[in-house]
């Protein structure tokens, strides 16, 4: 049986690869830090107790910011596969963060690295580097393929790019099967609530369900190529299964403005968008009409903006055979359908007299 390691099992990626990683017979192992409570909501449906026998899916504590626990990990696991897909991973939250940000994300990375070559498992070890469509930054190529140059444009992104470079330095100095995934935005029902989707179709949820009445967004002509989470694992083992390591970038190919996921979302569920400005008053949900503000508020504004990202999967089609097989109404659709569902949850716990938090961030 082929034992796989994940790093950021408890995040939205982790979750979706483990569950596809058992399917396929995996026994699979996850790196969680200690966290004030239970934080693993995403995998909980995989949970096996540690007393039961026979485990395929067993979690150690750990944190990239500690290179103890990650050598005593991967000493204990001996993973034929490694997928490095823990990081802080907002890029808001890097500019107010930008140390650890480093910390955990360039040099989590080079620490695994190490713990590979500390332990000799140099040929055993496969290792996946969560990359990401940030490299691009300020675009110096449309679309962007994987020769197209990068320029990053926050903590995040520069954390980022160390990452990128010491993963492909590790494989050509040591001969360590390590590969890149430049993967653009994607998105689920699980995505964390404080990314823009998700952002959009929990709030839209909560307005239709008389939670909240107004949506505030930073930048809503920036554009991105979303895909779905789903799809994207897909790639992430597809690239540890080829005759050699390579780089590849995921995409769909297709690009939307966030004001286009806001009209696609709202239309799904039958409300009407009141533009801030647009010369309507500036109340919030109208019932009657079915139509909520979306206004915008700087403090979401970034000091440095990533305005435009579209991607190039050619490479990924033509080598790996992958399409994405979820597109962007689908996705939309998926995320505003499970949203709907948790703020029926939260609308029932209201009416019965239970306090539902109202964040808004
Ligand atoms: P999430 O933010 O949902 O998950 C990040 C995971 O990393 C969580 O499990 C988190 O733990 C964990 N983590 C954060 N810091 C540490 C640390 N110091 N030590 C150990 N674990 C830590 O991200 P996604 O699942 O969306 O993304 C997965 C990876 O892919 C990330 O590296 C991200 O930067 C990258 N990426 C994501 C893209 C996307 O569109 N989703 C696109 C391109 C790249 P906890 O649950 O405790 O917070
Ligand atoms: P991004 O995702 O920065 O691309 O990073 P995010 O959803 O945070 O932002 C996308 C774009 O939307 C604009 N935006 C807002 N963003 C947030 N979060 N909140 C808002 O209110 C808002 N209003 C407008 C942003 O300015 C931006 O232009 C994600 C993360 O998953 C990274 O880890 C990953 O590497 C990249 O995608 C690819």
């Amino acid at each position: 049986m082929k034992k796989a390691l994940i790093t950021g099992v408890t995040g939205q990626d982790g979750a979706y690869l483990a569950e596809l990683l058992l399917e396929k017979g995996y026994e699979v192992h996850g790196i969680k830090r200690r966290s004030s409570l239970f934080n693993t909501d995403r995998i909980d449906h995989l949970y096996q107790d540690p007393h039961e026998a026979d485990r395929r899916f067993i979690l150690h504590h750990g944190d990239l910011t500690d290179s103890s626990s990650l050598i005593r990990i991967m000493q204990q696991v001996q993973p034929d596969e490694l997928y490095n897909l823990a990081a802080q991973s907002h890029v808001a939250v890097s500019f107010e963060e930008p140390e650890y940000t480093a910390n955990s994300d360039a040099l989590g990375t080079l620490r695994l690295l190490e713990a590979i070559r500390i332990l000799g498992l140099e040929q055993k070890t496969r290792f996946y580097q969560a990359s990401t469509s940030e490299l691009y930054g300020k675009v110096q190529e449309i679309p962007q393929t994987e020769t197209t140059p990068f320029y990053p444009r926050s903590p995040y992104a520069a954390a980022k790019l160390y990452a990128y470079w010491i993963t492909v330095n590790y494989r050509e100095a040591y001969g360590i099967y390590a590969c890149n995934g430049i993967l653009f935005n994607h998105e689920s029902p699980l995505r964390g609530e404080t990314f823009v989707t998700r952002k959009i179709t929990r709030a839209l949820a909560r307005i239709k369900l008389g939670l909240q009445d107004r949506l505030y967004l930073g930048n809503l002509d920036a554009k991105r190529d979303w895909g779905h989470a789903r799809d994207y694992v897909e790639m992430q083992w597809l690239m540890l299964q080829q005759q050699a390591p390579e780089d590849f970038v995921i995409a769909t190919g297709q690009q939307y403005s966030v004001r286009d996921f806001v009209a696609a979302a709202a239309e799904s569920v039958g409300i009407t968008i009141r533009w801030e400005g647009s010369g309507v008053d500036e109340k919030g949900y109208d019932a009657a009409s079915g139509a909520c503000l979306v206004a915008v508020d700087p403090r979401y504004f970034r000091p440095t903006e990533v305005e435009t990202l579209l991607g190039d999967p050619t490479k990924a089609r033509e080598k790996l055979g992958w399409v994405p097989k979820i597109g962007f109404q689908a996705l939309v659709e998926e995320m505003m359908r499970e949203d709907l569902k948790e703020a029926e949850r939260d609308a029932l716990c209201a009416r019965e007299g239970f306090r539902v938090l109202d964040r808004n961030e």
